[in-house]
C-alpha cells in the first residue's frame, strides 16, 4: 500500500513536468505566432501559411513557410505583431527599399506598397535592428 502511494505521487509529478515542458517546443519558424513573435502571412486577414520570427530576418530570399515549400520573399499579404516591440518591414533585403512600421499588437493587411513585396523584417529594438 505504501509503495502504491509513492507510485501515484511520481505519476502526478511526471504529468506536471510534461505540461511545463510544452512551451519549450514553442519558438520562431514553427508556423504559430506566439507571444513575442511577429508573423508574416501568405494571405490577407492573417490567413494561410505564416512565417513567425522573434527578432528579425535580414533576407527572406530562400526562406520557406514552416511546413511548406512555399517561399516567403515577396509572397506575404498580412501581419500579426504579438511582440511588445514595433516591427519594421522592408521591400528589399537588409533594410532596403520602402519600409513600414507595425506597432505592438498590430494585426492587419499589407498596404499596396508591401503586398507581395516584403524582403526583410526587424524588431525595432537594440540587438535586432541592424
Ligand atoms: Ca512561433
Ligand atoms: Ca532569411
Amino acid at each position: 500500500m505504501r509503495f502504491g502511494r509513492i507510485a501515484s505521487v511520481v505519476a502526478v509529478a511526471g504529468a506536471v513536468i510534461l505540461s511545463a515542458a510544452s512551451p519549450a517546443i514553442a519558438g520562431q519558424k514553427n508556423g504559430v505566432v506566439e507571444s513575442g513573435e511577429f508573423g508574416l502571412y501568405w494571405g490577407t486577414g492573417s490567413t494561410g501559411l505564416v512565417y513567425d520570427i522573434s527578432c528579425g530576418d535580414g533576407n527572406l530570399a530562400g526562406d520557406k513557410f514552416p511546413g511548406s515549400t512555399a517561399l516567403v520573399n515577396d509572397n506575404t499579404m498580412s501581419y500579426r505583431n504579438k511582440s511588445t516591440y514595433t516591427w519594421r518591414v522592408y521591400t528589399d533585403a537588409y533594410t532596403g527599399g520602402a519600409y513600414g512600421t507595425l506597432p505592438p499588437g498590430h494585426v492587419g493587411n499589407a498596404s499596396k506598397t508591401f503586398q507581395n513585396s516584403i524582403s526583410s523584417e526587424y524588431a525595432e529594438v537594440y540587438g535586432c535592428l541592424p
